[in-house]
């Protein structure tokens, strides 16, 4: 698999072995365009969440990474209250849910800070 890191607002996504890259975490949601080998597919709205107009970059950064070893990249961002995860399907991303209390911008999360204190995935 190869995910590269969050570029701007942009992505790269790795769906059953096939790179594809998105107008990611833009304001309606996070999209995908799929890699046809040499093209992208068009752009399409895989979940609403992690949307800009939630997500602030420069308190809520996000990032994707293969949290579950599937092969195909989710989405992970760290939020107030603290990490959110959207697992892939190949096709959509599920619903964002909680998946720790700490790492998050809430003083009960850990009071952390972008610029201060970066947190780094891997899988
Ligand atoms: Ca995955």
């Amino acid at each position: 698999m190869d995910v590269s890191p969050a570029v701007s607002r942009r992505a790269l996504f790795a769906t059953t072995g096939v790179a594809a890259i998105g107008g990611a975490l833009g304001t309606l949601g996070t999209t995908v365009a799929l890699n046809r080998g040499s093209s992208f597919a068009a752009p399409a709205r895989w979940t609403n969440d992690f949307s800009s107009r939630e997500w602030t970059s420069g308190w809520m950064p996000r990032s994707v990474t293969d949290v579950n070893g599937d092969g195909r990249a989710d989405i992970v961002g760290f939020a107030h209250d603290g990490v959110h995860v959207a697992l892939s399907s190949g096709s959509r991303f599920g619903a964002a849910a909680h998946w720790a209390a700490s790492y998050g911008r809430h003083g009960s999360a850990g009071s952390w800070r972008v610029g201060s204190h970066p947190r780094a995935i891997a899988s």
